[in-house]
């Protein structure tokens, strides 16, 4: 397929514009396409399985707003919900009967969840977690992975240190040792290291936090046992599993990964496709201990628009037009860009791995699978910001990061994969092309 006349004059524009007053031009890193270079891309609009941008381009969308989009954009019964709930008002300081209902709807949905508390980011959710893991044990440090994202939480914005069980460094200036000195780094998928982290700092440890599926990294699967082994290592050393499902929940299955290995974890997190788009997001676990949280218990938490009427309105509504129809979508379509994404980096002759974490789907430019972030790392990564430019000159949007998982959503049609189709050739042999040291 070659290049209609993509302008990105709009968006160049904007992006200078905008580096003038937000930091990087972005609220968000991601965002900016550091990783890949080039201009990011103003978006319009969004429809279905199609974003717009501001020069009038239109791109298959294979990003979701980082997953929150699993029925596509602008679906009528969400935007429907969103309008009602808006008309009667946009946020009270109070409670109401929205926000018992999107915590039934989870519960109902995510066995081991006996309550939920919702707040408006997953990184609010994960600092949340946490310190009601440190409260509820009285225990001060957690294990988390390498490679995992968990927003940008102090306390786990922290690298290995020297040793496997040793304690984490900072990742950014403004975190201190001290809060990410009582983090403890090990590889992911590796549970002698979690075992030894255990063991090297007995009844210190609070809790492990994991995502259920990694995602942060490229999308890499528990190896089979993993989670289960996380589940009897905390459960030997009376500890407590936090699970992240924030990317995973209610995305891979009905009840998130959960659904598909069925490890109870004490806590959970949640966000994107619980909030529809708009910010919400949750923790929740079971009762006895989350009913240390404020005000049932001396744990404090708290949020201004903690359960917004209109965020929770969108995300109910993300819910309950989430089928089984539409989950089953969801797998097709992942196994759909799986297959189009193999074929054509087979054919042209890349090493790379398609790698899937139930519907999240990655590709490694490596010529073995993928299981940590060592791993991922060592991947050939400066392949992908040409195979990333080459499709979205095409009109298809991938992730901006060779770190990332790509997400489906339930919008995708026969047009949007033959979109895909068509433009994945030129792609695969850019990526063939590419050079160490050339690709931005
Ligand atoms: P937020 O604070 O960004 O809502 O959620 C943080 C978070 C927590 N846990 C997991 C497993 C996550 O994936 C995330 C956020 N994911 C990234 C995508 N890699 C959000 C994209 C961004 O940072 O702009």
């Amino acid at each position: 397929m070659e290049v209609v006349s993509f302008s990105s004059s709009r968006s160049a524009e904007l992006f200078q514009r905008a580096s003038a007053v937000i930091p990087g031009g972005v609220n968000s890193p991601v965002r900016a396409f550091s990783a890949v270079g080039g201009t990011p891309r103003f978006i319009a609009s969004a429809s279905g399985a199609t974003l717009t941008d501001v020069d009038g381009n239109s791109y298959v969308d294979l990003v979701c707003s980082w997953g929150p989009m699993i029925l596509g954009h602008a679906h009528p019964a969400v935007v429907e919900a969103v309008r009602e709930a808006a008309t009667g008002g946009l946020s009270f300081g109070a409670p109401t009967a929205g926000e018992i209902e999107l915590a039934e709807e989870i519960i109902g949905r995510v066995e081991p969840v006996q309550r939920v508390r919702l707040v408006n980011s997953g990184t609010e959710a994960t600092m949340s977690a946490i310190r009601l893991a440190r409260g509820f044990t009285g225990k001060t440090k957690i294990i988390k992975f390498a490679g995992c994202y968990h927003g940008h939480v102090d306390a786990l914005l922290a690298d290995a240190g020297s040793g496997v069980a040793t304690l984490g460094l900072p990742t950014s200036p403004g975190v201190t040792g001290a809060q990410a000195g009582d983090t403890i780094v090990v590889p992911y998928n590796d549970l002698d290291a979690v075992a030894e982290a255990f063991a090297a700092n007995q009844g210190q440890i609070a809790a492990v936090i994991t995502e259920a599926a990694a995602g942060n990294m490229g999308a890499v699967a528990p190896e089979p046992g993993f989670n289960a082994g996380l589940r009897r290592l905390a459960n030997a050393h009376d500890a407590l599993l936090i699970v992240d499902e924030v990317m995973t929940g209610f995305r891979v299955s009905a009840a998130g990964w959960y659904g598909i290995d069925g490890v109870a974890g004490d806590l959970y997190t949640f966000g994107k496709v619980m909030s529809g788009g708009l910010p919400a997001a949750a923790f929740g676990g079971r009762a006895d201990i989350m009913d240390h949280l404020a005000p049932a218990g001396p744990v404090y938490q708290a949020g201004t628009l903690s359960g917004n009427p209109v965020a929770v309105a969108a995300g109910l509504a993300t819910l309950r037009a989430a089928d089984a129809a539409v989950y089953a979508k969801l797998d097709a379509n992942a196994k759909r860009l799986g297959d189009l994404l193999g074929s054509a980096l087979d054919t042209a002759g890349v090493a790379h791995q398609v790698q899937f974490a139930g519907n999240m789907v990655s590709v490694f430019f490596s010529a073995k699978p993928v299981t940590d972030y060592a791993s991922a790392k060592a991947a050939e990564t400066w392949r992908f910001a040409p195979f990333f430019h080459a499709l979205l000159e095409r009109g298809v949007y991938a992730p901006p990061s060779a770190f990332e998982a790509w997400f489906v959503s339930a919008a995708l049609d026969d047009a949007s994969f033959e979109k895909i189709a068509a433009a994945l050739p030129a792609a695969a042999q850019a990526a063939a092309a590419a050079t160490e040291g050339t690709s931005s």
